[in-house]
């Protein structure tokens, strides 16, 4: 089994981090491919929680080397930061492989993306704030900053002056904030590059030889299918590829290396930031998901914005990134509901339909139908194998993989590494 993807099949949050974590201890490499610190991937062992934002969920396993491929956007501050934390804690990781193509998030960039967002009024985006779009544009516009750029300081500067002599203009005259100074900025970047140089390197080419030896690799999707570029709720996305094809893209290697692709799928639903989402729940149903879930932000700390299981929302991820199999994480928290309510249609001008939407005024007007299933009072958060678990959660399991269309591979009960129900 050389090529693993694991994405996330909703709007993120699903547990991306505790399964790569689990995974993490059968493979031999561990991938980041997309976004940058605006993840927040949770990882609890051995009682002991972590939550990681730019580096990849394997690093806390000794055997796992860990990779950030070139579609990630790098904050370098950020990258010192989160080695040191683990290393005060105790926790002594290997320092991961960098890609040379991998763009650098510099303070410019973070400073953009909240300006932008503040000026944006209604029309904004709900970012981390992580300089994430900002950086991506750069990548796209052809002046962004790259890791391998550190290891030529005369190029990097030239670059930097290039890149902020659009941005200063914007700033001075639309924003009415300071220019940024480019040396402060370089300065800044090259504090950091002797200690990265050992870590820059081809990793596409070093990939591929592994999986040509017969080594595992994971790759690790951040945000999710419906936060994506191309195929999630555009405008109110990411600005990268969280689906399947960012592992390719963002990593160097050929689809023929991957052979599964796992969907992590919450057992209701979750969103931080704006945009739609149909089973939204504005009541006290709401607030108790948010509570019994722990729904807080893991980088940014915001409310989580909370709903029932949407099957279109699963099936469209399902089908779009050929998910071979998926996770259904934090079932635990569903424990106490008379019923459970699963949306699996929408109303739109009065016409009903079971797929996704094609367009966003579609997807604006619609309402969900649900229908509702018994729940179940006892709990899971001990059981380890699907038999033992209550009649009524083994059903709502089962409903759930009929309309979605793909088989449920795994269960979550509980945040810890062996809360955890694997299906053969
Ligand atoms: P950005 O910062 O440009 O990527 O924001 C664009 C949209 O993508 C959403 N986004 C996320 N959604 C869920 N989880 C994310 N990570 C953190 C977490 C979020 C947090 O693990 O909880 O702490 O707030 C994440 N990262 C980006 C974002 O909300 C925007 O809707
Ligand atoms: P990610 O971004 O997809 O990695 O998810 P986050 O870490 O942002 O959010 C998931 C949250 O749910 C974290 O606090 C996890 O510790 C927790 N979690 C993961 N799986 C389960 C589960 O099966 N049950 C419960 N109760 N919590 C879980
Ligand atoms: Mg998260």
């Amino acid at each position: 089994m050389p090529g693993i993807v694991v994405v996330g099949a909703q709007w993120g949050d699903e547990g991306k981090g505790k399964a790569t974590d689990q995974i993490g201890e059968q493979v031999d490499y561990c991938v980041r491919y997309s976004g940058g610190n605006n993840a927040g991937h949770t990882v609890v062992a051995n009682g002991d929680k972590f939550v990681l934002h730019l580096l990849p969920s394997g690093i806390l396993n000794k055997n796992c080397t860990c990779v950030i491929g070139n579609g990630v956007v790098v904050d370098l501050d950020v990258l010192a930061e989160e080695l040191d934390e683990l290393a005060k804690r105790n926790v002594h990781v290997a320092h991961p492989l960098l890609s040379a193509n991998a763009h650098i998030i510099t303070s410019y960039h973070r400073t953009l993306d909240r300006v932008i967002e503040r000026f944006a009024g209604s029309r904004k985006i709900g970012t981390t704030g992580r300089g994430i779009g900002p950086a991506y544009s750069d990548k796209v516009n052809r002046i962004g900053l790259r890791l391998q750029d550190l290891l030529s300081p005369d190029s990097l500067r030239e670059k930097v002056v290039a890149s902020l002599d659009q941005k200063n203009q914007l700033l001075v005259k639309i924003y009415n904030r300071r220019p940024i100074e480019p040396d402060e900025v370089v300065d800044e970047l090259l504090a950091h590059a002797e200690a990265l140089r050992p870590y820059i390197i081809d990793t596409g080419r070093k990939l591929n030889d592994e999986l040509d030896a017969g080594k595992v690799v994971l790759f690790e999707g951040a945000q999710a299918h419906h936060l994506d570029i191309d195929h999630g709720t555009y405008p109110y996305v990411t600005s990268s590829n969280p689906t399947v094809g960012g592992a390719l893209t963002g990593t160097g290697v050929g689809p023929t290396k991957i052979d599964r692709v796992i969907g992590i799928a919450k057992a209701y639903t979750t969103r931080v930031g704006e945009g739609p989402f149909p089973t939204e729940l504005f009541d006290a149903d709401g607030d108790k998901l948010r509570a019994d879930g722990g729904e807080f932000g893991a980088t940014t700390g915001r409310p989580r914005r909370c709903g029932w299981f949407d099957t279109l929302v699963v099936e469209e991820a399902a089908k779009i990134n050929g998910f071979t199999d998926i996770f259904l994480t934090k079932l635990d928290v569903l424990t106490g509901w008379e019923k459970i309510p699963v949306c699996t249609g929408y109303e739109v001008d009065g016409e009903r339909t079971d797929v996704w939407p094609m367009t966003e005024v579609a997807l604006a007007k619609a309402t969900p139908v649900y229908e509702y299933l018994p729940g179940w009072t006892q709990d899971i958060s001990d059981v380890r194998s699907f038999d033992e678990l209550p009649a009524t959660c083994k059903d709502y399991v089962h409903f759930l993989e009929q309309r979605v269309h793909c088989r449920i591979s795994g269960i979550g009960v509980g945040p810890s590494r062996e809360q955890t129900i694997i299906i053969n």
